[in-house]
């Protein structure tokens, strides 16, 4: 439970407590803040997106988007959402660089349903996937198997109690429908999609579905090290970097490589946040702050990579 009603980084926060305070940020900052409601989760859990500007007016510039939640026992993933919103707001004056030719989009929450669920008992803690159910015997899907590029080609799974369950077929779940949608709107705006996880640490990019170099790898690696370096400088930790599926596993269906492909990101990264705790998805909540602080000094440095380009 969380002391302190004012959002920090002391524990972790419910699906209804994000809503609010990014709703609280429209309403303290109306030149520069924007909230919308994008869709709804299985369950009927508000989905919102964030667009944060410099309020200087300007439309239709280049856009970063940031996404959190994806995987509900990913609890640091939303709370370094919260975080980086925090700092492109409330702490402005130091991010005007960000801000200046380019906005941010950012849904801090997507698998809602899941979350709250693991929020629900200890026992539910390392769920993974959404709520929607297709079989007798086990529930939910792996929204990131969901999407639409290179559909279950790859390191995905059709059995509905797997951790990996693509679902019945792509954009079968509200919730990765969502976000393509997202996606969709600012087809032609994305510069950056950053897909926040757990755990890690690595920067992944594409291509996640093979083992197969990106048109633009060089690029994506160079971002990607960019991240990397400025979090080994900040603190000496040593992320990974590098194509998906080379670095780790292929899988397809993920939301990086449908950014990338169909949502036209020129640049399209899966941050895995550093483990934690007993099992690594649950760093206690003492955590929070330094792991948000450091994966904050990645984000800025990939971020101003791109916008330097
Ligand atoms: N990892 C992501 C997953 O969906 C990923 C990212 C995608 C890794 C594709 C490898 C291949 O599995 C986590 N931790 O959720
Ligand atoms: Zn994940």
């Amino acid at each position: 439970f969380c002391i302190s009603a004012r959002m920090g980084t002391d524990c972790y926060r419910s699906h209804l407590e994000i809503n609010n305070y990014i709703e609280d940020l429209q309403r303290r900052f109306p030149h520069r803040v924007f909230v919308k409601q994008v869709g709804y989760t299985f369950e009927n859990r508000a989905l919102k997106t964030i667009t944060v500007t410099n309020g200087d007016g300007r439309k239709n510039k280049p856009v970063i988007f940031v996404d959190a939640g994806m995987h509900a026992r990913e609890w640091i993933s939303p709370a370094t959402g919260i975080y980086v919103i925090q700092q492109l707001v409330e702490h402005f004056d130091n991010n005007k660089n960000l801000l200046k030719d380019h906005d941010w989009v950012v849904m801090p929450m997507i698998n809602a349903d899941g979350y709250e669920f693991t929020r629900s008992d200890p026992s539910n803690r390392f769920w993974r996937k959404n709520r929607k159910s297709y079989s007798e015997k086990c529930d939910g899907v792996d929204l990131n198997r969901n999407f639409d590029y290179m559909y279950g080609v790859s390191g995905t799974s059709s059995d509905p109690c797997a951790d990996t369950f693509k679902g019945p077929g792509p954009f079968s779940e509200p919730e990765s429908t969502v976000v393509r949608d997202v996606l969709l709107s600012l087809k032609g705006r994305t510069s950056f999609y950053l897909s926040l996880h757990s755990y890690g640490p690595y920067f992944l990019h594409p291509w996640s579905y093979a083992k197969v170099d990106a048109p633009n790898d060089e690029e994506l690696s160079d971002v990607a090290r960019a991240g990397y370096e400025a979090i080994l400088a900040y603190g000496g930790r040593v992320y990974k970097y590098g194509n998906t599926a080379k670095l780790t596993y292929a899988a397809a269906g993920e939301s990086s490589d449908y950014a990338y492909a169909v949502a036209g990101a020129r640049i399209s990264v899966t941050m895995e946040l550093p483990s934690g705790g007993k099992k690594g998805f649950d760093p206690p909540p003492q955590d929070i702050k330094p792991y948000v602080e450091e994966a904050w000094v990645g984000i800025e440095a990939m971020a101003m990579r791109v916008i330097e380009k």
